[in-house]
């Protein structure tokens, strides 16, 4: 399927006008940001718009999880910032829905084509939240692989995307520091908490591996996005960054990486690990994760039932232009 989408992106490069592909090409080159109205080789369209798009819809569905547990939440204090943070995440979704939108796709296109299982989503939101400690791992450990995949977004070639991502990347370390601080409060507190806490890191620990997608040699999209500057580092090399930066956050916890292959190599300067199960995440992706009916009823669900606040909004919109005309 891969080598089929590869090929595909291949000939429709073969049909570019060279000289528009050449001077596209010296632009991303020189680091100049490439801008809706510019001219772009469709390839290029074809890519940002399935990653944008994937992107926006794993903001989405991640609200998910996470909002689950705000009607549970331990203390009110708990309660409005794991409500402030599920709002960030719709927000993430709605700036990066508009950079996709000025690619040439209708945000409508999109999200049917979520609602209808074509399109991805991070694989990450497949996975229940049994306890409270998941909503603390779920900040540390998933918006943290967010972050070291979205800091070099900023610079990514297309303007939309990275400006997107500038706001983003600021509430992400927000979102960060609260997942960790939650599992500070529980590693310090009862011999029951810590052992919640320390399930809650066996259960997220290789998901979130994952989330930096395929190993770099299995990556059918890296080699061209990295030439079109659209990803600035690898899926490998930011799995690796997140490895090295964790690790001893998850000793200053007191906690244990569920990875007996996990040591530093000094040679390296960084830490060598154990394999991803790839079977697994092939198998999430493919909408075979624990939650993934669940995930998608409920969104095919909200988009339902919110039908009517799209109506009136409609409703609303045309009065107000109706009225400018006629004044
Ligand atoms: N899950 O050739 P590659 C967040 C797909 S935001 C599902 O390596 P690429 C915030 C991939 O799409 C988390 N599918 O692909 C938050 C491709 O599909 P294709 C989301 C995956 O694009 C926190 C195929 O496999 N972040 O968490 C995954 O070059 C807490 C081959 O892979 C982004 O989307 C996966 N994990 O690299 C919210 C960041 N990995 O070609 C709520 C932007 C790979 O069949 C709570 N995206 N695939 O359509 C990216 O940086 C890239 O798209 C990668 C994948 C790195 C995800």
């Amino acid at each position: 399927m891969y080598t089929t989408e590869l090929s595909k992106t291949k000939q429709v490069q073969n049909l570019e006008d060279p000289d528009k592909l050449a001077a596209f090409e010296a632009r991303v080159a020189a680091d100049e940001f490439i801008e809706p109205k510019d001219w772009m080789p469709e390839a290029y369209r074809r890519t940002l718009t399935r990653q944008i798009s994937q992107h926006a819809h794993s903001e989405i569905v991640g609200m998910l999880p996470e909002g689950n547990w705000i009607g549970r939440a331990p203390s009110l204090r708990r309660k409005a910032i794991l409500l402030a943070k599920v709002q960030d995440e719709a927000g993430h979704g709605l700036y990066l829905y508009s950079a996709a939108e000025t690619l040439g796709t209708s945000r409508q296109e999109m999200i049917e084509a979520l609602h209808s299982g074509k399109a991805k989503y991070s694989t990450i939101f497949n996975y229940p939240t049994l306890t409270w400690a998941d909503i603390g791992a779920i900040g540390w450990l998933v918006d943290g692989a967010a972050i070291m995949n979205q800091v070099p977004l900023q610079r990514t070639s297309y303007g939309p995307y990275a400006r997107a991502m500038v706001r983003v990347c600021k509430e992400e370390s927000f979102h960060q520091r609260q997942g960790y601080e939650i599992m500070m409060a529980m590693c310090a507190g009862s011999a029951d908490q810590k052992r919640m806490a320390q399930d809650a890191l066996n259960r997220w620990w290789w998901p979130s591996l994952m989330m930096f997608g395929p190993p770099d040699a299995d990556s059918p999209n890296t080699a061209q996005s990295m030439r079109w500057r659209i990803k600035r580092e690898t899926n490998d090399e930011l799995r690796q960054k997140f490895v090295d930066i964790t690790k001893p956050q998850a000793d200053a916890l007191g906690l244990t990486v569920p990875d007996p292959a996990l040591r530093w190599n000094a040679d390296k300067g960084g830490h060598d690990y154990g394999e991803v199960d790839w079977e697994e995440f092939y198998a999430v992706v493919r909408g075979e994760g624990p939650v993934a009916k669940e995930r998608i009823k409920a969104r095919r669900d909200a988009w339902e039932q919110g039908a009517w606040v799209r109506d009136a909004a409609a409703a609303y919109a045309e009065k107000h232009s109706r009225r400018k005309e006629a004044a």
